[in-house]
């Protein structure tokens, strides 16, 4: 008997440092993003990693090329999105990643495909998604995803030269994963 009461503890034991052992870091958010007729163009699921926040971008309908992507520094999406603000920068750096570290709402840009669609996965190691971090993307007034008319030269301070902002999502809370979880959709 005492040996399996002892076997039960341990067992407890077991499940709790599970528990605490899970990353603090498995915060979710999503955006939808929506072009300046306000119709839904694309789906951004984003995670906290031990690495960075992971971007799963999933676009449709949109016009195909190369495009900007990049992290903007409010969460307000009104049509033409100059409500977004500027690029993410807390880290007040110049814009791009040929010049510098670049702003954190910095990313690679898009190549739409012919038919309108992209799906792709993008890991932004300069944000966070844990809010009280100096670098999240939940602050004050929020944040939000914005796509441009034309590509990022990467160098331009202090917006590449991306031309007109095409489509625009909120950054929104979407709750916490627990490890092995499926993502929410
Ligand atoms: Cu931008």
């Amino acid at each position: 008997m005492s040996i399996f009461k002892h076997g039960l503890m341990a067992g407890i034991a077991l499940v709790l440092t599970a528990a605490v052992a899970l990353p603090a870091s498995a915060e979710m958010a999503k955006a939808t993003l929506k072009d300046k007729s306000g119709k839904p163009v694309g789906d951004v699921d984003l995670m906290q990693t031990s690495n960075g926040v992971l971007l799963k971008l999933s676009l449709k309908e949109m016009p195909p090329g190369e495009r900007a992507f990049h992290i903007h520094a409010v969460g307000k999406c009104d049509a033409p999105f100059d409500s977004a603000g500027p690029h993410f920068n807390p880290g007040n750096h110049k814009h791009g990643i040929m010049s510098g570290p670049g702003h954190a709402g910095d990313m690679p840009n898009l190549h739409i495909l012919q038919s309108g669609e992209l799906t792709v996965e993008i890991l932004n190691a300069a944000i966070s998604l844990e809010k009280g971090k100096p670098n999240s993307v939940f602050d004050g007034d929020g944040s939000s995803i914005v796509i441009h008319d034309k590509a990022d030269d990467y160098k331009s301070d202090p917006s590449g030269n991306a031309g007109d902002r095409i489509a625009c999502g909120v950054i929104e809370q979407s709750g916490a994963a627990t490890a092995g979880s499926p993502p929410k959709k």
